[in-house]
């Protein structure tokens, strides 16, 4: 059995209906079971800030599913959602980020694992330290200690 760390993102539409359906599709995909879900965060758009605020989450899983089947699993459902991939980092109903697989380090042209802005993203960290405070991000040590450098980005718990 493997653990699987996901970041929900939307900020069009009703971003918290899509948020906590999402959190419904994720108990739905194969081989796979929600075990941790975080509260909903609102945060300030980061990158391209001339966008709506977003409604930012994480989720935990155990699957039996490889690394590049739940990535395909997960696009899939962003499909679902009605995700249009317009501009890169612009606006979306839904963005599913595969963020960690175990403590599995992975460069494959269309999945690199952990995520490679995870650690300074506050709309990441926050939710994650919420539901798994102590865990190791490989070589970068705790999740805990990545806190204090998002401290200044904008982000409230719903
Ligand atoms: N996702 C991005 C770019 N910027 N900002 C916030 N607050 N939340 C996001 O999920 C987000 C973002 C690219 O996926
Ligand atoms: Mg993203
Ligand atoms: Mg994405």
């Amino acid at each position: 059995m493997n653990t699987a760390y996901i970041a929900l993102g939307a900020n069009l539409g009703d971003p918290v209906a899509t948020v906590l359906a999402a959190f419904g599709a994720l108990a739905n995909l194969n081989e796979s079971r929600v075990i941790h879900t975080s509260s909903l965060y609102r945060t300030a758009p980061v990158g391209n800030t001339a966008q709506p605020e977003f409604i930012n989450a994480v989720a935990a899983l155990e699957t039996t599913l490889a690394p590049e089947a739940l990535l395909d699993a997960l696009l899939e459902v962003e499909q679902r959602f009605g995700r249009i991939r317009a501009e890169k980092n612009g606006p979306r109903t839904l963005d599913l980020d595969l963020l960690l697989y175990n403590d599995l380090e992975l460069d494959l042209p269309r999945l690199t694992l952990p995520h490679p802005r995870l650690h300074l993203r506050a709309f990441v960290l926050l939710p994650l330290a919420e539901i798994s405070p102590s865990l190791p991000l490989p070589k970068r040590g705790t999740v805990a200690a990545w806190l204090p450098a998002v401290a200044n980005q904008g982000i409230s718990r719903l």
